[in-house]
């Protein structure tokens, strides 16, 4: 690859960093061909089309794939810059799953040549990069592999995570900086250049395994500060105290910013991420164990508060509002709403009622339980309880003339005016019942 020339760039993975990440790439000038195990997703790119919802990412792609910078397909081909983002999920005892990764690495293994540059973006346990090197020397016995040989490698090898949020991914892709981990500083060097075609962002280069314990640590940094937040609630539920004033108050510290406390964490990151630097450090981490542990005895504790609330007033109609697993995104996976809302729903049946604007139909688990989704419009006529699940505008909207006269279980906080006239400790519910 020429420096003055644009690289062909092949990302693999086409899922919600995958494609936007191909998009933008495109945007910058570079022929993409992204790569896809699904025939399905595949298809709906190469018509200038999404699979996932994405602010103004459906506009992105299908400029990109009109102008012939970017078309998909469910095999690699020759490139300059390869980019892999594939998921990393773990398994029932928390051990992180880096096949697909692997697999990634040994379906391009095939097409390399003399000066390519691979870059791995897939959140990913300490030394994955170094294992990816070793499964591609493997492979590929007459490419030189950086940190491998003493003379000058044919390719390089770097790991650069993303650090997006859902639903400004195409924004922060462009404006955040970015850790370039090299296997070698001439590897991140190489991946530095490809960035900076992009990226507006500092890139700032390391090694590859500081690059990948730094994305782990991101994402355990806010899920032990969230489980901070959780656990001051549910102390304040045991004290009879409002929460979010405490919070409010106690924010108004100069060096203390705390968190929002919800139903619990999650999404494909904060919950899962933390267990890779637990599962690679066991012992030496009991802080940030623990804070999963929080998070998660959060959901079960908003669950027990709900199922009391319901059960104490048996004639009460019941309003779940929301599913989303954070506000204002159509996104349902992994999701402590979601879960309260259906263990509510298989307890109570047809009592339940759910609020989701961004659902088009109640996920599977609803299947058979008699809940069913409704407008916010049709709850706040209809059901007696609300619970507020999910911080959407449109929830957080509803006056309090329009919910004065409910019974709230706000986990969100959305609702600081409501009248405290529910009590606040599952014991007192059980009694009031
Ligand atoms: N949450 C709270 N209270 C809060 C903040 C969040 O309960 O005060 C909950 C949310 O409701 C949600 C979960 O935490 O259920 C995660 O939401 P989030 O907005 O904190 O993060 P994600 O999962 O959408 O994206 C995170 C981001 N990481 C950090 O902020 C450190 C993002 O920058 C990463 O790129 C992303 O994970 C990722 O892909 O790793």
């Amino acid at each position: 690859m020429k420096s003055d020339t644009k690289p062909n760039v092949c990302v693999v993975g086409l899922g919600y960093i995958g494609l936007p990440t191909a998009a933008i790439i495109a945007r910058a000038g570079c022929k993409v061909l992204g790569v896809d195990v699904s025939e399905q997703v595949v298809e709906t790119i190469n018509r200038g089309e999404i699979h996932i919802e994405e602010v103004d990412l459906d506009g992105l792609v299908q400029g990109v794939v009109s102008r012939g910078l970017l078309s998909a397909a469910t095999r690699p081909e020759a490139a300059d810059v390869f980019v892999i983002a594939v998921p990393t999920p773990f398994d029932d005892n928390h051990a992180p799953d880096i096949s697909y990764v692997l697999s990634a690495g040994r379906a391009i293994a095939p097409v390399l040549k003399q000066g390519d540059v691979i870059i791995l973006e897939s959140t990913s346990p300490v030394g994955t990069t170094e294992q990816l090197r070793d499964m591609i020397c493997e492979q590929r016995p007459d490419l030189k592999c950086p940190g491998r040989t003493g003379q000058t490698p044919d390719i390089s090898i770097a790991y650069c995570p993303e650090r997006v949020l859902p639903g400004k991914i195409l924004e922060e892709l462009t404006n955040n900086d970015r850790s370039i981990g090299g296997i070698s500083p001439r590897c991140a060097r190489k991946a530095l250049a490809f960035y900076k075609r992009f990226v507006r962002g500092e890139c700032i280069t390391t090694d590859a395994r500081s690059a990948e314990m730094t994305k782990l640590v991101e994402n355990a940094y806010r899920d032990v500060n969230i489980a901070f937040a959780n656990e001051l609630s549910i102390i304040s539920d045991r004290m009879g105290l409002d929460v979010w004033e405490v919070i409010r108050l106690a924010n108004r510290h100069p060096r203390v910013n705390i968190l929002q406390p919800g139903p619990g964490v999650g999404g494909h990151c904060i919950a899962v991420d933390p267990w890779f630097i637990v599962h690679g450090a066991p012992e030496e981490s009991p802080l940030i164990r623990t804070a999963r542990g929080v998070n998660d005895g959060k959901i079960r504790h908003v669950i027990g508060h709900a199922e009391a609330l319901v059960e104490a007033h048996p004639n009460a109609r019941v309003a779940c509002l929301g599913l989303a697993f954070k506000a204002n995104i159509d996104d349902f996976r992994e999701s402590p709403a979601r879960l309260v809302a259906a263990t509510l729903a298989r307890k109570f049946g047809s009592r339940i009622q759910v609020v989701e604007p961004y659902a088009a139909e109640l996920p599977i688990e609803f299947t058979g339980t008699g809940a069913t989704l409704i407008d916010i419009d049709t709850a706040l006529e209809e059901c007696d309880i609300l619970i507020a699940l999910v911080d959407h505008d449109i929830f957080r909207v509803v006056p309090l003339a329009e919910r004065a006269d409910k019974l709230v279980y706000d986990t969100r906080g959305i609702w600081p005016d409501q009248p405290k006239a529910v009590p606040v400790l599952a014991e007192d519910l059980r009694l009031a019942g």
